[in-house]
Formats: C-alpha cells, structure tokens, sequence
C-alpha cells in the first residue's frame, strides 16, 4: 500500500502532483468537507504533511497524527510550525531554502519600483480612459526616483541579501537591522529598528516573523516620514497593520509595497482603497521556475522521510 500523505496546501505544479499521486496516497485537506472527522479518522495513518509556509501546522493537528514522519514546507517560513513540538517529537520539518531567494527579491524590489514611480496608478489612469479626460501633464503627480535611495533591509538572511544586491545594483546606499551584525555583509548595521528607518528613504520587510510581532509599528512609520516608502515580502504580521492602514491613509508615510497581510487574504480596507499602495496576493514566489524546484524539494524530503533517514533539509532533527 502507498504512505498516505496529507496535503494541506496545493502544489501548482501539475508534473509534481503526477509524481506525488504516483508514488503515495495522496489526501487533499483543502478539498474535505467534514475536517474534523477526516482527521480523527485518517489522522492515525498519515506518515507525512506538505504544508505552505504560510499555513503551516496547528500543534493540534500535529498531535493528531501519530505516525507522521516529516512536515515538508513548501516555502521558508516556519512561523506557523511549532519547532520546538517538532523537535520534542524528533520530527523532521523540512523548508525550501534556498528555492525561493531570488523571486522574492525580484519581487520587493518590483514593489519598490512600482510604489515609488506610481506604476498602478498610472497603468489604473490609462486603463479607465482617464488619461484621454485630462490630458495635461499635471493630471498625475511626479513620482520619486527609485536610483540612489537609501535602503534600509529588515532581516539580512538570504532575502535581505538578494534584495541588497539588486538596490545597490540601483546605485541605493544600505544599510540593515537584524538580531545581529552581520561580518560577511558590506552594507552599514543599524542596530535600532526606528534609527534604520530615520535614515532610509524605503523600508525592505525581510525578516522572519518567528519571534518578532508587529516591530513596525506608529514610531517606525513616522520614523520613515512622509517621504518613506515601506516593501513587505516577509510576512504581514511583523507589521502593526492598522498603524500602517492609517499612515498610509493619512500622508504619514509615502507609499507601501505589500505582498503578505495579517490576515490573508483578508486586507483592510484603507490599504485597498489608498493610491499609495501597490498590492499582491502573497505571490513573492509564485513563479513556475520556482515553485517547480520549491516542489522538487518538498518531494525530495518527503522521499528521504519516507525511507527512514534525515531530510537533508530538516531543521528540526
Ligand atoms: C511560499 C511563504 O511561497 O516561503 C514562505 O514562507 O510564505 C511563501 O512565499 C508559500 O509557502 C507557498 O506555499
């Protein structure tokens, strides 16, 4: 019989789902109706979960499944993964890291751009035939350049990097908070959160949330100041958001590149109405270049589970 497997998130690679559903019994969470009776039934016989980085684990549903062998993340974050369970457990729980660097940054600094140069505004202008109704040149405001801004990286891990190397690609100085000063990293450290964003034009979310909640908050945002632009790539909770939904509403910061959200995909209402904000639906990886080798991945350490031995990818065991 093949291992069962449970899959809380889709894979949207149709080749891995083939060669998922060759080699396991393969169970869509996502597509059951009565959950909670699913797992108290099957819970018992599942021997490995993919999950999203973003969707993780409850501990809950991990003390459902006794003869689970891996947590494959499909993604880097471990934020909604109990590690510390895991580690208890001798459970493997694997991520992709690495997989996902470049399109990550791609993205933020895609973000940056377009908050700064106003590029939705200016595509929405066009598309409604607005630009046909007032023609003159003052119709839409200048925009800010983006080349030669100061950047200020938040979490100077493998996307902070990716990310600094493309801004100083832009001629941007940087500069970089993290929980510590990095010796392999050029850029300048600021150590305070508030000084970092004092002393950047744009803000570059990059951190992993694990341990940190809501660190941009009011006094950051007013920091940055109304000429600040502010890029999330990492995950909406390091964010205060409703301080953010009302800089943004009223002046106080220029301009917000956001790709995660507190509550995804539940976005407040002042960030979705405000011409300062660029918006994506958690898509920062979303590539098929890269969810194909995220994927290759995910099944690689599920494989290496399966057959008894430590995931090279584990980072838990
Ligand atoms: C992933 C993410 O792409 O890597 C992460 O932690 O949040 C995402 O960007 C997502 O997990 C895909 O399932």
């Amino acid at each position: 019989m093949k291992p069962q497997i449970l899959q809380l998130n889709p894979i949207l690679i149709p080749a891995i789902n083939d060669e998922l559903a060759s080699l396991y019994h393969v169970h869509k969470y996502f597509e059951i109706a009565d959950q909670a009776a699913w797992l108290r039934e099957h819970g018992p016989s599942i021997q490995a979960v993919i999950t999203g980085g973003h969707t993780g684990i409850p501990r809950a549903m991990l003390e459902q499944l006794p003869a689970l062998k891996v947590v494959a993340i499909n993604g880097v974050g471990t934020d909604a993964v109990d590690l510390e369970y895991c580690r208890g457990r001798n459970l493997p729980v694997t991520a992709t890291l690495g997989a996902l660097t470049e399109d990550v940054a791609d993205l933020a600094i895609g973000l940056l751009i377009a908050a700064c140069r106003n590029i939705c505004a200016g595509d929405r202008f066009v598309r409604d035939g607005q630009w046909e109704l007032y023609p003159q040149p003052s119709a839409i405001p200048l925009a800010r350049r983006f080349s030669g801004m100061n950047v200020g990286i938040v979490g100077m891990g493998r996307v902070g990097r990716a990310a600094a190397t493309r801004a100083a690609a832009f001629g941007c100085p940087i500069r970089y908070t993290d929980l510590r000063r990095m010796d392999d990293v050029p850029h300048e450290f600021v150590a305070d959160l508030r000084e970092l964003a004092r002393r950047s034009d744009a803000l570059v979310l990059c951190a992993a949330a694990d341990k940190a909640e809501g660190i941009v908050d009011a006094a950051v945002l007013d920091a940055l100041g109304p000429r600040g632009y502010l890029v999330n790539v990492a995950r909406g909770r390091l964010v205060n958001e409703a301080d953010l939904a009302e800089a943004v509403a009223a002046g106080r910061i220029a301009g917000a590149g956001l790709d995660v959200f507190v509550d995804e995909p539940r976005v407040p209402l002042a960030l979705r109405e405000s011409d300062r904000t660029t918006l994506q639906a958690h898509r920062a990886s979303a590539t098929w270049e890269t969810r194909t080798a995220m994927a290759q991945m995910v099944l690689e350490s599920v494989a290496q589970a399966l057959a008894g031995g430590r995931p090279t990818m584990s980072l838990t065991t």
